[in-house]
């Protein structure tokens, strides 16, 4: 969404004797250009020169599998190119080349690795290790990728047949970072005396002032945990990544370095989802509460974690906060904003007064103020609101009568402006968005009176960082649609019951919301909002609304029992069915489908129907939660959630929290510890047993999400703002590769768990939502419960 940034960079060696041509040359960037095609056996010039001899990594590597540990794949290319003749491969840990015969240019045989994010001002150290089969020379070099190509650095190195480390340091001497490429060419006349083999390893280009586990290349620890940690009494297991077929020793330490428990790894063979070979390591026989403990394999470690029954108390209240930090209309102010860095004006103050987008058949204008933003964007949706609603207050009414943790959620417990007014602070929360959601809807006398408008935002994006108080960019509201309609209907309804007792005028003027939502979608059955309204706002388009009508009519069934949204219901082809499959991938809840919406409240809010058909309910409920413990037990990594042909959807992280959700209700209905255990193996994915090693919640874990796509918690974009509070969810991987950051970053053809990148320019595999923190919130407060026990 932003505008790609300009590259302009310039490299100099400290020990180049080409620095006084290098700094001569003007037009901005430097460097000599990129060579044509040369005479075989010509060696073209080089601007610098390494040194053979020891170096070790400085700082953290920017190159990614610099150890070949992973093969061959993306971001690397190796290619002999014709009229260059032979092969390359990873062979014993190495990546060698078989050259019989070097073509024309030295780029005919190459190995590359794109792209490079270079700083301004920094000192890098190249390193690597080569050898071959007779005397060659190789040609590392460093340039632009972007066209016309400029070289920025080259030297020319001899290697023979001891295997010798070379180095250098680069230095980037002005202007910005840079869409840079390191290649080494080995063709045309580099070429030694062939048929040749050249292998090459560990691979470094260091910037010294990261830490080790920083830069694009950080090595993942290869035993992958949970990094927050285990419950006591609960199954406990990891993750080893590693090729050996055989299983391996493997040794739980504490922080004094004692041994607490040891045993042999499970080897499993490919996961196919993580694009890995790996071994499981079930350590449940540690039970003793620990932190800081850390698994050995060999030389391998993960990283530390503990053991306790408190770990997820913070995070119950922490992914809560988030909807907090998200207000519209409202100051952020401290002390309910945790620190002072997140304290912000209040977000977009001309809601008050929003008009109907050009041409959209209404002239009228709004007040719609308030609500969430919907995530990084500053649009408010009302069909995203709908869900996010309903998941946070299912899980109120889930724990409120299957739960055992209630008074968790009352008066005082969270840290926001309502928390002194002796009603629970979870129904405040949500009752923010609430209020807006009712003012989406048409006021009477208009021709769609009742009706709710889909959505309002900008005409075009705004860039990043933006605060939300600062945007002065004009705001529309979209036209209403039934889907939208449809969900105020629902989430109006389920409101109307919880607050009933609570504070009775607002639960009526909740139902009379609903109910006139309700019977203006049926009078207006099908105003579909399109699905392709994606400038400056998401479009969150849908063409199927029998679900939402069904989930409607169950809301308002169940709050008033009346006869005719019973009928409504028990009519719909949707009754009591659970589906497994929402919102392209793998799922009962999703923002296009919320049939399981309806069906979920059927078995949690105490209703009229026969007995017969709540059993069915729960059934659907179980047998969803099967599905999804059996595709778990089918992955390595024990996530309950499945690919699609091997690929992951946007937001897959909320796929699989979603179905954690499933999982958690299926084991408070059955009492059966599978189910439990599947929800927990959620959490587990999430917080760090997955491929990337990464916890994707902001502030939880070693190597927890830091770059999320958000206008306001953008500090990697400008240090002026904010990093991001804790406890927030990222979606995570997506195959679709989105957005240009994800693709330049090569993530093409990565496999589905690693179609990620922790940058804040990364919307489609990095941004957070209200609809994906509902379900964090409900996994980490079952977590708590059941971590305790209770
Ligand atoms: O969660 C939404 C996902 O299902 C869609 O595929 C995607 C593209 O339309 O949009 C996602 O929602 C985004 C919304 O459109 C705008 N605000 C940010 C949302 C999360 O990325």
């Amino acid at each position: 969404m932003n505008p790609p940034r300009r590259s302009l960079v310039r490299i100099v060696t400290w020990s180049t004797p080409f620095l006084a041509l290098l700094a001569g040359c003007g037009g901005g960037g430097g460097g000599v250009a990129t060579p044509g095609a040369v005479a075989p056996g010509v060696v073209e010039a080089a601007t610098g020169t390494m040194t053979k001899g020891a170096a070790a990594q400085k700082g953290g590597n920017l190159l990614k599998n610099a150890d070949f540990e992973d093969g061959v794949v993306s971001p690397w290319t190796a290619a002999v190119n014709p009229p260059a003749k032979g092969s390359a491969a990873v062979v014993d840990g190495e990546l060698c080349f078989d050259v019989t015969s070097g073509g024309k240019n030295g780029y005919d045989v190459l190995v590359r690795q794109r792209p490079l994010e270079l700083r301004r001002h920094r000192s890098y150290q190249l390193r690597f290790t080569a050898h071959a089969s007779a005397p060659t020379k190789l040609r590392p070099r460093v340039s632009t990728v972007s066209s016309p190509s400029r070289e920025l650095w080259s030297a020319v190195v001899d290697v023979d047949t001891q295997k010798s480390t070379y180095f250098t340091t680069l230095k980037v001497d002005d202007a910005m970072e840079a869409d840079a490429e390191f290649v080494v060419h080995l063709g045309g006349g580099l070429t030694g005396t062939t048929p040749l083999k050249v292998c090459f390893d560990d691979f470094g280009f260091d910037d010294p002032e990261l830490k080790a586990t920083e830069g694009a290349g950080a090595a993942l620890p290869k035993v992958r945990v949970n990094q927050l940690g285990y419950a006591p009494k609960l199954p406990k297991l990891a993750v080893y990544k590693s090729k050996d077929k055989v299983a391996l020793d493997w040794k739980l330490v504490d922080s004094a370095g004692a041994t607490v428990t040891s045993g042999k790894t499970k080897p499993l063979g490919e996961d196919k989802e993580a694009g890995e070979l790996i071994h499981q390591i079930d350590f449940s026989a540690a039970t003793t509460p620990a932190k800081g403990l850390v698994l050995v394999v060999g030389t391998d470690k993960s990283d530390p974690f503990d053991i306790d029954t408190t770990l997820y108390e913070r995070l119950k209240y922490d992914s809560l906060a988030f909807y907090y930090q998200q207000r519209s209309g409202m100051p952020i102010e401290m002390p309910y904003a945790a620190d002072p860095k997140w304290v912000r004006g209040a977000g977009h103050p001309g809601d008050t007064k929003i008009a109907c987008a050009p041409n959209s058949g209404c002239s009228y204008t709004l007040d719609v103020s308030g609500g969430w933003y919907d995530a990084g964007d500053h649009g408010k949706y009302v069909v995203n609101g709908g869900i996010s609603v309903w998941t946070l207050l299912a899980w109120y009414e889930r724990t409120k009568h299957l739960g055992s943790s209630i008074a968790d959620y009352g008066d005082g417990k969270l840290n926001i402006p309502e928390g002194k007014n002796q009603k629970p602070d979870l129904l405040d929360e949500v009752r923010y968005e609430l209020e807006f959601l009712m003012k989406m809807q048409v006021p009477e006398g208009q021709k769609l009176a009742g009706m709710a408008h889909h959505k309002l935002h900008q005409l075009k994006w705004t860039g990043i960082p933006t605060a939300p108080d600062k945007d002065n960019e004009p705001r529309y509201l979209k036209p209403p649609s039934t889907a939208a309609t449809l969900n105020l209907a629902a989430v109006a309804a389920q409101a109307a019951r919880l607050f009933k007792g609570v504070d009775d005028a607002f639960a009526a003027k909740c139902l009379a919301s609903a109910e006139r939502a309700y019977a203006a979608a049926e009078k207006n059955p099908k105003l579909f909002a399109p699905g392709d309204d994606k400038e400056g706002g998401g479009p969150y388009g849908d063409i199927d609304v029998t679900d939402e009508k069904y989930w409607a009519a169950v809301e308002l069934y169940v709050t008033t029992g009346k006869a005719d949204y019973q009928k409504a219901m028990t009519a719909s082809p949707h009754y009591l069915k659970v589906p497994v499959s929402a919102g392209g991938g793998m799922s009962s809840l999703a923002w296009q489908n919320v049939a399981g919406l309806g069906t979920v409240t059927l078995v949690l809010a105490p209703n009229g129907l026969p007995k017969a058909d709540i059993e069915k309910a729960r059934t659907a409920v179980v047998s969803a939660a099967t599905r999804f413990q059996d595709a778990s037990l089918k992955t390595g990594y024990r996530v309950p959630f499945a690919s699609s042909g091997g690929r992951y959807p946007w937001g897959s992280n909320s796929f699989v929290a979603n179905n954690g959700v499933i999982l958690s209700l299926a084991y408070d209905l059955t009492k059966k510890e599978q189910f439990r255990d599947g929800a927990f193996d959620a959490l587990n994915y999430l917080l760090g047993r997955n491929p990337m090693a990464k916890s994707y919640v902001t502030g939880y874990g070693e190597r927890p999400l830091q770059n999320p796509h958000h206008r306001f918690w953008a500090h990697q974009a400008n240090d002026q703002f904010p990093v991001p509070p804790p406890g927030i969810l990222s979606g995570g991987p997506n195959s679709g590769i989105d957005d240009p950051k994800a693709k330049s970053a090569g993530l093409g053809g990565c496999a589905a768990q690693k179609c990620y990148i922790d940058d804040i320019e990364s919307w489609s595999t990095n941004e957070i939502a209200i609809n994906w923190n509902a379900p964090l919130v409900w996994l980490a407060g079952f977590a708590d419960e059941k971590s305790k026990g209770k």
